[in-house]
């Protein structure tokens, strides 16, 4: 049985009480390896590496920073391959995807961030006679960076390159679930010549070691992916110390689908958006939102194309469908199925969980589903599901496509399919979300900035939006007299 250990100041230790949290695999439900249950004391510590490796660290040159995250960048390309395995393992997910998805970006977050600081440019006022101004960037001291279980490895690169090429020495919390590439990416730092104490990274659960690093008094920004309640939690615990702070939260993103769509873009676009990880990715659409007049065709096309998918065993290579993250959330799934049909809506495909045969017999899965004709009140078109379901509802006009896509507490992400590219630029315009696509999902560049309004979170990341958050600004003015 592997036991992981906390990675303090350059070497890997095991929690100071002592203690270990059950690693399962969501695929089988055995245990994978045992993970430190940390506390204070290992927050303490990991906070102190790291405060000792920042003034050496923030002193480097930005290329010799970003050449050392280019070799980590390099190092995750070379060991794709097991890295894939640990992640699809860790999370359930299907392997095709942690290896095409998850590891690719991993090595891109790593080296797109070492590109984009050397390329980043301080600002500067001339005042003519009277004087001149110019703006350094400055990094802010250590960081914490508390990540989720959906996409482990990705979103934890995708916080720890742009804070350390800007100069911060880091303390990561993955989530208890998924800790598995987050200690395989402690030991490529090592490899990777990283100094010691430039980045920690601590393991445990979110009250007792997440909520020790929000609240210690060294840390000067807290940059979180995760659940929207947590995300307010943290708000209200740095609340009183007024540090940076950049939440990414739950999504309820819905999926305009005109009249005009193309339905061979639609379909196949509805079924990635939908289900893409079991539908465990903040920016799945959930909510299906038809015109009237193509409602049933759609419904139809939809739920073949959903049937046509295949559940099973994440390390088969033709798995579409993998297992949920845990029991407890594959129960929270099915409690909104069972809500669904006493709120009278109609399952049109899945609404089962299900055993498959063999090794995964006792894994954590659902069938994807697709429910229709839900009251507009019920709470599966309103609450974050994180699991593979999708909701259909119909409208007549786009004010009501554009009153029921911003009729959520969330605005994440949203989807606009149609044919008519005026009606696309104008009904982007008026959808309440950080980004919009239009006839597709989930198309990713790094230099745009990521992030939602409302309940999906505050502030925004990727390129120069990232780079600014770990860096606070100084103005400085020469006298030109
Ligand atoms: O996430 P949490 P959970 C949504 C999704 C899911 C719900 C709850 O709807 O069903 O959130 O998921 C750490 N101080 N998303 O409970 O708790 C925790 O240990 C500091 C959307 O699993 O938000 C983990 O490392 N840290 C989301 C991280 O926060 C704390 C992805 C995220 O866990 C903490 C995941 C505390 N008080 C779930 N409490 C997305 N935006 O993609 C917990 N943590």
């Amino acid at each position: 049985m592997k036991q992981l250990g906390n990675f303090i100041d350059g070497r890997f230790w095991p929690a100071a009480g002592g203690s270990f949290l059950d690693n399962i695999e969501p695929a089988t439900g055995s245990v994978l390896a045992r993970v430190p249950d940390s506390g204070t004391e290992d927050v303490e510590q990991a906070v102190a590496a790291a405060g000792r490796a920042f003034p050496e660290w923030s002193a480097r040159s930005v290329a010799e920073r970003a050449t050392l995250l280019e070799t980590l960048a390099a190092f995750i390309a070379t060991r794709a391959d097991d890295l894939a395995a640990l992640e699809s393992a860790d999370t359930g997910k299907p392997l095709k995807l942690a290896r095409e998805v998850d590891m690719e970006r991993a090595r891109a977050n790593l080296k797109f961030f070492a590109g984009a600081m050397s390329h980043w440019a301080s600002a500067g006022h001339d005042m003519g006679p009277a004087g001149f101004n110019y703006t350094r960037r400055e990094p802010l001291g250590v960081v914490a960076l508390i990540t989720p279980w959906n996409l482990p490895l990705y979103l934890l690169t995708w916080k720890l390159a742009p804070a350390l090429v800007t100069g911060n020495t880091v303390v990561a919390k993955p989530s208890e679930l998924t800790p598995m590439t987050a200690h395989a990416l402690c030991e490529l730092a090592i490899e990777a010549g990283i100094p010691p104490g430039v980045f920690n990274l601590v393991h445990g659960t979110g009250p007792g070691c997440g909520q020790a690093l929000v609240d210690h008094p060294s840390i000067r920004a807290v940059s979180f992916t995760g659940g929207t309640a947590t995300g307010k939690t943290i708000a209200r615990s740095v609340a009183e110390r007024l540090i940076k702070l950049s939440l990414e939260l739950g999504g309820k993103n819905p999926a305009l689908v005109f009249a005009d769509a193309d339905m061979d873009k639609t379909i196949p676009g509805l079924v990635r958006a939908g289900f893409t990880n079991q539908g465990q990715v903040c920016l799945c659409s959930s909510r299906i939102l038809v015109h009237d007049s193509t409602h049933d065709e759609i419904a139809a096309k939809l739920t073949d194309a959903v049937k046509a998918m295949k559940l099973g065993d994440p390390k088969e290579p033709d798995t579409d469908q993998g297992a949920l993250i845990s029991s407890a959330h594959r129960d929270k799934v099915t409690g909104y199925i069972e809500q669904a049909r006493s709120d009278g809506g109609r399952i049109l495909c899945g609404g089962e969980v299900i055993q498959p045969r063999g090794r995964c017999r006792d894994g954590y899965f659902i069938l994807p589903t697709v429910i229709a004709d839900l009251p507009a009140e019920s709470r599966l078109h309103h609450e974050e599901i994180f699991g593979p379901v999708v909701t259909l509802q119909r409208f007549v006009d786009e004010d009501e496509a554009v009153h029921l896509a911003n009729s959520v507490d969330y605005g994440l992400a949203a989807t606009v399919w149609t044919e008519n590219l005026s009606r696309a630029h104008r009904v982007a315009a008026r959808i309440q979300a950080g980004i919009v696509w239009v006839n597709n999902w989930l198309v990713r560049d790094l230099r745009t900035p990521f992030g939602g309004m409302k309940d999906s979170g505050l502030g925004r990341e990727g390129g120069h939006w990232s780079l600014e958050f770990f860096t606070e600004p100084k103005n400085i003015f020469i006298d030109g007299r």
